[in-house]
């Protein structure tokens, strides 16, 4: 089966692999941004409300089991081993520990476990040990998610009879930015992998970044390449950067919070039957600003005190805040 996960861009953009009638331009996802905020916040919620029950949220616990010493030079990665970033290089963590935190994750509550590697590519020697840890974590009743770089021919096969239900692969942001933040690989290369885990059946998590320095025009794009692949990912992370000092973009200019939301909004509206991820940058969020994030179509979030190699809210405040919100984890 042949999917076109690929997108339509406009004029302006360069295109890779053009559909013949785009869901999306960036121009009418530009409309939206340009929306008033409470217009917009609304039309999401509708959509939103039309697709998923209002007050439920998936819960998604990371965990770094290949932590730092990355060839890329991602130009927002802490694990990139060209920027003195203090993360060190690790090795793969061994299965009785992952488990050890899968079992950690669902007694606290969370429906999916997702275990991220500081790879650019796994060699099928690397693989071995994580196809085992994808089949452990899916004895304990829990989804399992991983992320680690563009698979080669026949591995997304052998993640797909290991059990995997979800491959996190993000492009991050928009194609004509994306060389300005990445130059080891390519948005083509992203594109590529993400076919392979369609076509192995593997749900795909697919999502980006704000707070690269793209403008709202490239948050735009962003918008409108995932949206327009076919179908849409299943997942939407959509992350706010966490600067990390000694990486490229320490000191990028941050973004407004309430055009954090407009992206939220825009991906829902979008991409209705996606579930769409506030991830990371909530510890640096206020508790209004998230619950913002949800009433713009937000319903899943990373749980559990650590992200891959920084911090994320922790479980008691997190419940708190459902608590105060009226929302229920699923
Ligand atoms: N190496 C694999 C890859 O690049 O796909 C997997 C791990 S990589 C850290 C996963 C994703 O985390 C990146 O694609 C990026 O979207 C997100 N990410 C990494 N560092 C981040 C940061 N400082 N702030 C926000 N998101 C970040
Ligand atoms: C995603 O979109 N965000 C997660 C997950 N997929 C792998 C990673 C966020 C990393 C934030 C920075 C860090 O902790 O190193
Ligand atoms: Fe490596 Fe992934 Fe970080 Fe890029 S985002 S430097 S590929 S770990």
């Amino acid at each position: 089966m042949t999917m076109n996960l690929t997108r339509q861009s406009p004029e302006s953009a360069p295109t890779l692999y053009p559909l013949a009638s785009p869901k999306w331009s960036v121009e009418e996802i530009l409309a939206l941004f340009e929306r008033p905020l409470l217009d917009l916040v609304f039309e999401a919620q509708r959509v939103h409300r039309e697709h998923f029950s209002p007050n439920e949220v998936q819960r998604s616990t990371l965990l770094s089991i290949k932590t730092g010493g990355c060839s890329e030079d991602c130009g927002y990665c802490s694990q990139s081993k060209r920027y003195d970033t203090g993360v060190e290089a690790e090795r793969l963590m061994a299965l009785e520990k992952v488990l050890e935190q899968a079992r950690a994750a669902k007694a606290k509550g969370a429906s999916r476990f997702c275990m991220g590697a500081a790879w650019r590519s796994p060699k099928d020697k690397d693989l071995e040990p994580v196809l085992d840890m994808i089949r452990e974590v899916k004895k304990l009743g829990l989804e399992t998610c991983v992320t680690l770089g563009m698979l080669k021919e026949g591995q997304a096969q052998a993640l797909k009879e290991a059990g995997l239900d979800y491959y996190n692969h993000n492009i991050d942001t928009a194609p004509e930015h994306y060389s300005k933040v990445i130059t080891t690989h390519t948005l083509k290369d992203r594109l590529d992998t993400l076919q392979q885990v369609r076509e192995a059946d593997i749900n795909v998590c697919c999502g980006g970044i704000v707070g690269l320095g793209e403008g709202r025009r490239g948050r735009a794009g962003l918008i409108a390449e995932l949206a327009n692949m076919s179908p849409p990912p299943e997942s939407v992370p959509i992350n706010s950067l966490v600067q990390i000092a000694g990486t490229p973009l320490a000191g990028a200019e941050e973004v407004e919070p309430f055009e954090f939301v407009r992206t939220i909004a825009a991906a829902r509206i979008t991409m209705p039957a996606s579930v769409v991820r506030l991830s990371a940058g909530r510890e640096q969020m206020s508790d209004e600003l998230q619950a913002l994030c949800f009433m713009a179509g937000a319903n899943s979030i990373f749980y559990g005190e650590r992200l891959l190699t920084t911090d994320n809210p922790g479980a008691d405040r997190d419940e708190r805040l459902f608590a105060q919100l009226g929302l229920r984890a699923i």
